[in-house]
C-alpha cells in the first residue's frame, strides 16, 4: 500500500462480560481516523451483545462475532484477524475492552505504521514504567515475563505480553494460524516472535495501562504456565526449523 493513501482502520476487541465499560470505551475512540469495529464476543452473561447490537444500529462500521462460550483470547483474536483479512482491511488493532487500552493513544500507533513498521506493539515498559493501579505482584510477573522472553527468544520486544498492538495487513497475511497453540499472555508473545522471526519490523510505542475497574479479570495461573513452558519451546523450535525465517532481515532490531 502507497503511504499517505487512505487506510481502512480495524479494532478488534474481544469481550467478555464488558458491558459496564463499553459506552466509556466509545467515548474515548478518536473521531479521525476513521475506524470500524470488529467486537468478538463470547456469551457475555450481562448484556454485553445486546449493548454491542445497539451501537450497530447507530454506529457505521461496527461489526460483532458471536462465539457459543466462552473460548480464550488468543482464537477470539484469531477469529478477528481472519475476519479482517477477508474484508481486506490495512491496520488491524487488538485492543482490550476493559480501558485498560486507551483508544486515544491510536493514531501513535498508526504513525509508526506510516513509518514502515509492520508490527507496532505498544509498551509499558519503554521509556519507564507507565502502569496505573496494579499490585506490585502483577507488576513482577510482567516485568520477568518481559525478561525470561528476552532471555530465551531474544525477542527485542521490552513489553511481549502486551496486548495493545496494530498490524500491518501483509505481517498479519503472513501468520501462519495454524502453527499458534497458545491462548492466553503466551499468545501476544508467540504472535509476536513469528512475524520478527519472519523478517517483519517490529516497533514500539508507549502506552499508559489502567487496571480495569469493572469487572473481572482472566488473569490465572494456567495463563501463567502456559506462558512459561511456550517460550523455551518457541526457542527450540527455532533451533530446529530453519524454515522459520522468511528473509535474511530475520530478527531485526526494532524501529525506535
Ligand atoms: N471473546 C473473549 N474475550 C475475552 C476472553 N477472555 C477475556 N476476554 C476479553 O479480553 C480482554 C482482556 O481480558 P482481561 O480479563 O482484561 O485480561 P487481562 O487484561 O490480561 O487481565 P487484567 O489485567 O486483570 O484485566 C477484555 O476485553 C476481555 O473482555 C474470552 O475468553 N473470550
Ligand atoms: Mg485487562
Amino acid at each position: 500500500m502507497k503511504l499517505g493513501t487512505p487506510q481502512r482502520v480495524l479494532l478488534i476487541i474481544p469481550t467478555y462480560n464488558e458491558r459496564e465499560n463499553l459506552p466509556r470505551l466509545l467515548d474515548r475512540i478518536p473521531a479521525e481516523p476513521a475506524v470500524d469495529l470488529l467486537f468478538v464476543d463470547d456469551r457475555s452473561t450481562d448484556g454485553t451483545a445486546e449493548w454491542i447490537r445497539g451501537l450497530q444500529a447507530r454506529r457505521p462500521g461496527t461489526h460483532l462475532i458471536e462465539r457459543p462460550r466462552k473460548m480464550g483470547l488468543g482464537t477470539a483474536y484469531m477469529a478477528g484477524f481472519t475476519w479482517a483479512l477477508e474484508r481486506g482491511y490495512d491496520l488491524i488493532f487488538e485492543m482490550d475492552a476493559d480501558l485498560s487500552h486507551d483508544p486515544a493513544e491510536i493514531p501513535n500507533f498508526i504513525r509508526r505504521a506510516n513509518e514502515g513498521a509492520d508490527l507496532i506493539v505498544g509498551s509499558r515498559y519503554v521509556d519507564g514504567i507507565r502502569i496505573i493501579n496494579w499490585p506490585l505482584r502483577r507488576l513482577f510477573l510482567s516485568r520477568f515475563a518481559s525478561f525470561y522472553t528476552r532471555f530465551w527468544t531474544g525477542l527485542p520486544l521490552t513489553d511481549p505480553t502486551s496486548g495493545f498492538k496494530c498490524f500491518r495487513r501483509e505481517a498479519l497475511a503472513a501468520l501462519d494460524l495454524q502453527r499458534i497453540r497458545s491462548n492466553g499472555y503466551a499468545f501476544q508473545i508467540e504472535v509476536s516472535y513469528y512475524l520478527w522471526r519472519k523478517g517483519f519490523r517490529l516497533a514500539e510505542v508507549p502506552i499508559v495501562f489502567t487496571d480495569r475497574h469493572q469487572g473481572v479479570s482472566k488473569m490465572n495461573p494456567r495463563i501463567v504456565r502456559e506462558a512459561a513452558l511456550l517460550v523455551p519451546w518457541l526457542r527450540l523450535m527455532s533451533l530446529r526449523d530453519v524454515s522459520f525465517s522468511r528473509t535474511g532481515n530475520a530478527g531485526q532490531a526494532p524501529i525506535r
